[in-house]
């Protein structure tokens, strides 16, 4: 009889990507691993799940909870109102890992220092570096909205609990990601191995893979820019507008939450751009649990980061809440808005050298 080798269904093949859990993924890709840094890893991958799986509960239902829309009523670290959401989110994150047995501190646009977990802090060596709502504005309108987050390990005690460790550049991030809460709730991330989607069934409770290594197209149709800052911008960003406006091929999409934009990008391709305006010359967007996250999936799925004059990932920032401008997606789109960044610099270089001001 002919030896038929086993082809598995179609059934088969659907059960075992439904038996891809999120934890179980990372294992699949840390085989050479330490054990110990692939079972922290994936331990931390499924609590950075469970946040999400909370967070999208609260989401669903927020039209009908009390205190879940609307303003608290305090102001953050950024000078920002804070949303009950980004509260009620920022606590999930801090009850999540507390019980993670493996974060000792957690860095959060919600808290203007670092919040330790000292039960946590002999063994575990991990900090955790996250937007718990990016977005929020859109929660009350119900629009997207997503949490973003960063895994760094911790180098050396930190004794004067100032976190001095976590002001270095995007390399040392050892996992990043976010959750986009939309139609479905999809989490996103990359442990330097490719970039994977998972989808949450709400029936099973788990993040099931639905894509791996995601690659973001080289160019795409997409620009995602806040228009409304157009005349607190530097020239050469304004020249960039002014291009895409007169040529073909480009649509403008921008839901005010980096996340929803970013993931469009991701996937479809096109640039991001949040350059430095007159009233935040540094640019809003903040570097270790916004920007530098997000540059380092792009970077994983073939795109770029930048500030417009350094790569996102290879910038040392200089406090926690470091703001930098943020130009992110396409290689060849992230190249055009910087080849008129580079343009504008060498006409003012040659006006100096003219000796004309
Ligand atoms: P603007 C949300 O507040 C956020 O941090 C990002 O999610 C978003 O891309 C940006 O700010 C929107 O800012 O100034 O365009 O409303």
């Amino acid at each position: 009889m002919a030896d038929s080798a086993y082809q598995p269904s179609e059934q088969a093949l659907a059960l075992d990507r439904d038996c891809t859990t999120l934890s179980r993924h990372v294992l699949q890709q840390l085989q050479t691993a330490s054990p110990s840094e692939a079972q922290d890893l994936a331990a931390l991958m499924g609590r950075v799940g469970l946040a999400g799986k909370l967070i999208a509960r609260r989401l669903s239902r927020a039209g009908l909870m009390a205190n879940t829309l609307g303003f608290t009523g305090e102001t953050n670290v950024q000078g920002e109102e804070v949303k009950k959401m980004d509260l009620y989110s920022n606590e999930v994150f801090i009850s999540v890992f507390k019980q993670s047995g493996l974060v000792c501190r957690l860095a959060s646009e919600e808290m203007e220092d670092l919040y330790y977990i000292p039960e946590n802090c002999p063994i575990g060596r991990y900090t955790l570096l996250y937007d718990p709502i990016d977005g929020s504005s859109n929660v009350d309108v119900n629009l997207n909205v997503g949490s973003i987050f960063a895994i760094r390990q911790q180098e050396g005690n930190d004794e004067a609990q100032d976190g001095v460790d976590l002001l270095q550049d995007g390399s040392k991030q050892i996992a990043a990601g976010y959750i986009l809460y939309g139609p479905s709730t999809v989490l996103v991330y990359s442990i330097g191995k490719g970039v994977h989607s998972f989808t949450l069934d709400p029936s099973l409770g788990e993040f099931i893979l639905s894509e791996e290594n995601i690659q973001i197209p080289t160019h795409g149709p997409v620009y995602s820019v806040n228009e409304g800052n157009f005349w607190q911008w530097e020239e050469s960003y304004r020249d960039y507008v002014r291009y895409v406006h007169r040529h073909e091929g480009y649509s403008g999409r921008y839901s005010g939450a980096l996340v929803g934009d970013f993931h469009r990008i991701l996937f479809q391709g096109g640039v991001f751009m949040y350059p430095g305006t007159v009233k935040k010359p540094e640019g809003k967007l903040r570097l270790l649990y916004e920007s530098a996250p997000l540059a380092f999936l792009a970077e994983q799925a073939g795109g770029a980061a930048t500030t417009g004059t350094q790569d996102i990932m290879d910038f040392m920032p200089t406090e926690l809440h470091q703001r930098t401008p943020l130009i992110i997606g396409s290689t060849e789109d992230v190249a055009l808005v910087t080849s008129f960044i580079e343009e504008q610099k060498r006409m003012v270089e040659d006006r100096a050298a003219a000796g004309v001001n």
